[in-house]
């Protein structure tokens, strides 16, 4: 066997989005496409003679033929060991976890999320670099240059490995070491969380519902839950990976997670409910006939992080991607944290956390992780509120009525616009932020605007500057409403609007989301004209 180069020329818009390359199916099984995509991220992370590379994906179709093919490139890059989950799965946080475990060089991931999969659904690949965590826009940017003015690559003529048996290969002097997808990850979480008492739980007849939504949290949630903490068998449902996901749309949220929404709002329901997404990454928390919001649930967390082992010295401080809603912010204040405010997209959590700055990060997306990895994790969102629930003995509404009650609510809803026209939606955020220049100081309903810009981000350890990260029109009493454009569509543009305001009176605290927010949501449409730019008189999705 040995190492060829084949010559081939760029694809346009290999430009990876919030969460790296994100295409149809039918776009990466063009000739070269992946391969492509897979040299300019090694021509940008350079030479990487001997070092070890991660590698999985969430099992989604295409899954298999893509891990052969960048087996037989990392072998022909000089990489000296690939640690690869069997059958070509891993999980994000599992990937992340390895990545820092072993020390390894970086890691590949192949995921498109919450896409839709199946032949014709979405493909996806990251880079994650060696702290665990998604590349940096920088070396996106450096990987995105690459792709533009490719003319080769190189790759083994090996022949397909067997990648479903646990144990070594060789590929060219490359060692193909076949793993447990599960085990290190597994062992992670034993040393954060009180497993003891969450037995306890189980034993005493506490229920859970957990919906791996047929991806890849499956394996993780049924040897976690079940297997370690003794869950009843059956706690966890479409638990197998499929590479279709069952034909479901494999995004937690209470729209998409329909089935387990009624099993949590049965009269029989379990005590708790719960989902993650394609790549296990996002959490779902549901209690019975109730929903945490994300951004409750990141405040929740960090109120209470003192109550679970792994973060009982305390937390170092928070961060929150900057549409998540300030709830977390209140928490902060309280204890006497820092608390930062970062762009959309887990990689800008990454420096803070590797300088020890903060501890615990969330978005309003479903991801919430801490500084145990450098990815957001689903599963271990699921364990923190397990260990919460076992230690306090109150449920998952009681948990979080208390939380109003002490620090206040804020309301909060996103409303997605997807599969918009993509000029359409470039028109709209242009006249909305041309309009954020003049609109400080005015009265807009019962609000009066204190101010209203486009996100900027200065890195606080780095430096680097990320523009245009969201507009968002800030209320002097802090309300807030947040529009931008998604970067992990595959399809037209996805508007995402979201709103927030607090609520301080406790009496106040239990009105419908959309019917607090109504007169925030009137201005967004004044202000953005959604219905005029898009034709669209409704959102897509609801959360
Ligand atoms: C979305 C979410 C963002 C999240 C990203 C990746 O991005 O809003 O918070 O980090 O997905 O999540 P966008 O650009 O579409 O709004 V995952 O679980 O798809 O890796
Ligand atoms: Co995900």
């Amino acid at each position: 066997m040995s190492i060829v180069t084949v010559a081939t020329q760029p694809y346009a818009g290999q430009k990876p989005g919030t969460s790296g390359l994100r295409k149809k199916v039918g776009i990466f099984q063009q000739p070269n496409y992946l391969e492509n995509f897979v040299q300019a991220i090694f021509h940008a992370i350079g030479p990487a003679a001997g070092a070890t590379l991660v590698l999985g994906g969430d099992g989604r179709y295409h899954n298999r033929h893509a891990v052969q093919t960048i087996l037989r490139m990392a072998a022909a890059h000089g990489f000296g060991h690939v640690l690869l989950g069997r059958g070509g799965l891993l999980s994000t946080p599992a990937a992340s976890c390895l990545i820092r475990k072993y020390g390894a060089f970086g890691g590949i991931i192949l995921s498109a999320s919450h896409n839709p999969g199946g032949p014709d659904g979405d493909f996806g690949i990251k880079y994650n670099t060696g702290n665990g965590g998604p590349a940096p826009e920088a070396l996106t940017d450096t990987i995105y240059r690459y792709t533009q003015g490719i003319d080769h690559y190189r790759i083994s003529d090996h022949a397909p490995i067997d990648i479903d048996a646990i144990g070594d290969t060789e590929i060219d002097g490359m060692r193909v070491q076949v793993i447990d997808p599960v085990e290190d990850y597994a062992a992670l979480m034993s040393e954060l969380f009180d497993f003891d008492a969450i037995r306890a739980l189980f034993r005493s007849g506490f229920r859970m519902c957990f919906d791996a939504m047929h991806a890849v949290s499956g394996p993780y949630a049924q040897a976690i839950f079940e297997g370690h903490l003794g869950a009843p068998a059956g706690s966890v449902i479409h638990a197998v990976p499929l590479e279709d996901f069952g034909g479901g749309h494999p995004d937690p949220n209470p729209v998409n997670a329909a089935e387990l929404i009624a099993r949590m709002d049965a009269a029989d329901a379990p005590d708790f409910g719960a989902a993650s997404d394609g790549d296990a990454d996002r959490n779902l928390i549901l209690g019975q006939g109730f929903d945490v919001s994300p951004s409750d649930s990141l405040a929740v967390l960090a109120a209470q992080a003192h109550l679970v082992p792994g973060y009982r010295a305390g937390l170092r401080g928070v961060a929150r991607s900057m549409p998540t809603s300030c709830a977390v912010d209140r928490v902060a204040k309280a204890l006497g944290l820092p608390c930062y405010e970062t762009p959309t997209g887990w990689k800008f959590f990454g420096n803070l956390l590797d300088a020890g700055m903060v501890s615990l990060c969330g978005e309003e997306s479903y991801g919430t992780s801490s500084s145990h990895m450098r990815e957001k994790d689903g599963v271990w969102a699921v364990l923190f509120w397990l260990n919460l629930l076992a230690v306090s003995g109150k449920s998952v509404k009681q948990l979080v009525h208390e939380h109003w009650a002490r620090f206040g609510r804020n309301y909060y809803s996103r409303h997605d616009y997807e599969g918009i026209d993509s000029a359409a939606a470039q028109s709209l955020m242009a006249a909305l932020r041309e309009r954020c220049a003049s609109l400080a100081g005015q009265k807009l309903g019962d609000y009066t605007v204190a101010f209203a810009d486009d996100f900027r981000y200065e890195d606080p350890v780095d430096q680097s500057v990320s523009e245009q990260q969201g507009v968002r029109i800030v209320m002097a009493d802090g309300a807030r409403i947040v529009l931008r454009l998604s970067g992990t569509g595959t399809e037209g543009a996805t508007l995402r609007l979201y709103l927030e305001r607090f609520e301080a009176d406790p009496a106040q605290h239990f009105l419908p989301t959309q019917q607090a927010l109504a007169g925030l949501i009137a201005i967004a449409e004044g202000l953005a004209g959604i219905r005029i730019h898009t034709g669209r008189l409704h959102p897509t999705v609801i959360t």
